[in-house]
């Protein structure tokens, strides 16, 4: 069976790829909610109804296991994800604990979306890690949109990135927390312009390997008997899809179309 994965569009394959890393004898499946993305600025309802429909096809694909990879899906739908399906589910949080682990400034930047910030979880990270760091909350509208448009290099691009940047590097912050899923797509844009000096952390790597313990007993046999495959699904237009899904998961792949 199958590790099932969604995001509200492409961003979800920067964790698609942390989980082939950490479990490379694996089936995955993966749908892109690409016809409502972006979910960032929708009803809370619309994006759990949104989430529990791609939870929904993903367990009538027979998934073993579900990665909510979408940080605004988590806040708003991973209680009822986890009170209607029986099966493990892992989901996203934003790196704040590291982070704060990290920084020696004691400033600390979050990009994600808004909901994603204002989302009572967040609040909770921010009291608990909060203390001695200041944490620096930045939305960053619009972000999404260019990494589904395929357009992570553009001079649009790089001037939203500067104006979300600019306050908490002026602040003095010296890490920066990636927490949404589409960022680490942005990752060598970010870092051109914060330079060295400021570290970039987020959640990929972490949320593999939780999903790697929860699924402890029930992995594929590392054998040449399994060849592990990658299946590609989107609410969008498959064409469409077909060379940015390639493009981010740094090979040709079949897009194929769900409703
Ligand atoms: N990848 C989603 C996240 O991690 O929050 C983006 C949410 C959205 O669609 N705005």
């Amino acid at each position: 069976a199958p590790i099932g994965v969604f995001d509200s569009g492409v961003g979800g394959l920067s964790v698609l790829k942390a989980v082939r890393q950490a479990l490379p004898q694996e089936h995955l499946l993966y749908v892109a909610d690409s016809a409502n993305a972006p979910y960032g600025d929708r009803h809370a309802s619309f994006i759990e109804d949104r989430a529990l429909a791609m939870a929904q096809f993903l367990v009538s694909a027979n998934a073993k296991a579900i990665v909510v990879a979408c940080n605004t899906a988590t806040v708003v739908a991973i209680k009822k994800l986890r009170a209607l399906y029986p099966l493990p589910i892992v989901a996203m949080e934003p790196a704040i604990k590291p982070a704060v682990e990290l920084s020696q400034s004691r400033v600390v930047g979050v990009l994600a979306t808004r909901r994603t910030l204002e989302s009572p979880s967040v609040a909770q990270l921010c009291r608990l890690y909060g203390q001695d760091t200041r944490i620096m909350l930045q939305p960053c509208p619009g972000l999404v949109e260019q990494v589904e448009r395929g357009d992570a290099d553009s001079d649009f691009t790089r001037q939203l990135l500067e104006h979300y940047l600019a306050p908490l590097l002026s602040a003095g912050a010296d890490t920066l927390v990636l927490g949404c899923t589409h960022y680490p797509f942005l990752e060598p844009q970010i870092r051109k312009l914060v330079g060295p000096g400021v570290a970039i952390v987020e959640s990929s790597a972490a949320v593999a390997r939780q999903l790697q313990h929860r699924l402890a007993g029930s992995l594929n046999p590392g054998d040449d008997t399994n060849i592990p495959q990658a299946r590609f699904f989107t609410t969008g237009s498959a064409d469409q899809a077909h060379a940015l899904v390639s493009l981010l998961w740094g090979a040709s792949v079949e897009v194929h179309s769900v409703c």
